[in-house]
């Protein structure tokens, strides 16, 4: 089981499509444990965008992702980092296969919706960023016999 840091970014958020978004990730049987609606704040983007700082992009990234409130998340399920990642699709929803979030509903490079942690060394590193260990309510779905066999982990 692995968890993963998902952000609805400020155009997800501005374009009223957060409920559209959680259902497709309802849909696919990941579990929702952390949820928050909150400001990314200037400090906040740049710890979170570490790698990215000093890229010529960055300045209008921290405008963008900071004009709004997200919707930080954390989601639960089997292979659920790469799983989220295949649903977001490529980066820019220009490229981004017809399916997916970004697919469906950007045309964007920057705007492209969510953001969704890329291995599991950022998943930990994000989950802290917007979680504190008590923020996480773990349970068990009650569906769970329905969305997969015992022995599938
Ligand atoms: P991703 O992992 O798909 O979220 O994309 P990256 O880590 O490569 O980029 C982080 C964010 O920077 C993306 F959401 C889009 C944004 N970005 C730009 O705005 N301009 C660029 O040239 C590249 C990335």
């Amino acid at each position: 089981m692995q968890r993963t840091l998902v952000l609805l970014k400020p155009d997800c958020v501005q374009r009223r499509l957060m409920g559209r978004i959680i259902s497709r990730f309802e849909d696919k049987g990941l579990n929702i444990i952390a949820m928050k609606l909150m400001r990314v704040t200037p400090e906040l983007s740049r710890k979170h965008y570490a790698e990215h700082v000093d890229k010529p992009f960055y300045p209008s990234l921290e405008e963008f992702i900071t004009s709004a409130p997200v919707l930080a998340m954390v989601v639960e399920g089997l292979e659920a980092i790469t799983v989220v990642r295949d649903m977001l699709g490529a980066t820019s929803g220009l490229k981004a296969a017809s399916g997916t979030i970004r697919g469906d509903f950007s045309s964007s490079r920057q705007m492209n919706l969510v953001h969704a942690s890329d291995g599991e060394e950022a998943a930990e590193r994000e989950q802290t960023l917007y979680f504190g260990a008590g923020e996480l309510c773990d349970y068990e779905p009650v569906a769970t016999e329905f969305l997969r066999a015992a022995d599938e982990g």
